[in-house]
């Protein structure tokens, strides 16, 4: 098992049918870190209101990491506008997790990260929250069409995954101009941060680039590229794309996971769990 110092993960949407839990999961368990940094959209209470879709493999990964918390990794989360109903809790914990707006992580290079979701940078989801649920649903179908569009292609033994909403983020040309503008904004807003760089998701396109001199680091997300970031202990940063990481991983024996014998939910986060969103 691969040790790195730390993981950030976003965009998980739990409770949606897209959430790729089992990915994650087969992940964690080859990735051990001191550091696991939750930047938003992690639970999904905005489609847990139009109907919920919680399944045993997403249970294990929240027990998985309420373990690795009580066994001395530190866990920090920054809610995201999916799960914005936690963001009033904000400063306190809940089961050995920190809840925060944001976050600074110094990294063993030496640079001085900001942890944030990053919805803050996206005009369209700031100020028409309609037009940003809409664009939701939509992307929701392309997803949900795209584990269809997979059996078909495996049932005509096309070999490999081929991402549909992938595809659609990559060739529509106002998906592509929404990616630069939201980098370029968070790029911009950072500089009066005073730090050298920025670790968000939101977006689901993941990435780590220098943008005029800082750098900018998106964990992409576990709906449909399946990616996280890791911080190695020379302090470097990769892109794992989990996907490519799985076939390699394959071939190794597996061993038993110790954290996954069950754990019950602590009952502090049952109230906010099942609030949900107010607007
Ligand atoms: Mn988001």
């Amino acid at each position: 098992m691969p040790q790195v110092r730390s993981i950030f993960l976003s965009d998980i949407h739990l409770g949606t049918r897209g959430c790729q839990a089992d990915s994650l999961l087969a992940f964690l368990r080859n990735y051990d870190s001191e550091y696991i940094f939750l930047l938003g959209d992690i639970i999904d209470f905005w489609a847990m209101n139009r109907g919920v879709h919680w399944n045993t493999a997403q249970n294990t990964f929240v027990q998985k990491l309420l373990r690795r918390a009580r066994k001395g990794v530190k866990i920090v989360y920054v809610p995201g506008n999916h799960d914005e109903a936690l963001r009033e809790h904000c400063g306190i914990s809940l089961g050995d997790i920190e809840l925060r707006h944001e976050y600074i992580h110094t990294g063993l290079n030496g640079k001085r990260y900001l942890l944030i979701h990053g919805d803050e940078y996206d005009q369209v989801t700031r100020h028409h929250r309609w037009v940003a649920i809409l664009g939701d649903v939509a992307y929701n179908t392309l997803v949900r069409l795209n584990g269809w569009l997979s059996r078909v292609r495996c049932r005509l033994g096309i070999s490999g995954y081929w991402s549909l909403a992938g595809y659609a983020k990559r060739k529509v040309k106002t998906a592509v101009s929404f990616i630069f503008d939201f980098e370029d904004s968070v790029v911009r807003g950072m500089r009066e941060k005073g730090v050298d760089g920025i670790i968000c998701g939101h977006i689901h396109a993941a990435a780590i680039k220098q943008i005029q001199g800082v750098t900018y680091i998106n964990c992409g997300d576990w709906v449909d590229s399946c990616t996280a970031i890791v911080e190695h202990f020379d302090g470097q940063m990769e892109l794992v794309e989990w996907r490519e990481k799985a076939e390699e991983y394959a071939l190794s024996p597996s061993i038993p996971d110790p954290d996954e014998s069950p754990v019950p939910i602590p009952t502090d986060l049952i109230p906010v769990m099942s609030r949900g969103r107010t607007a």
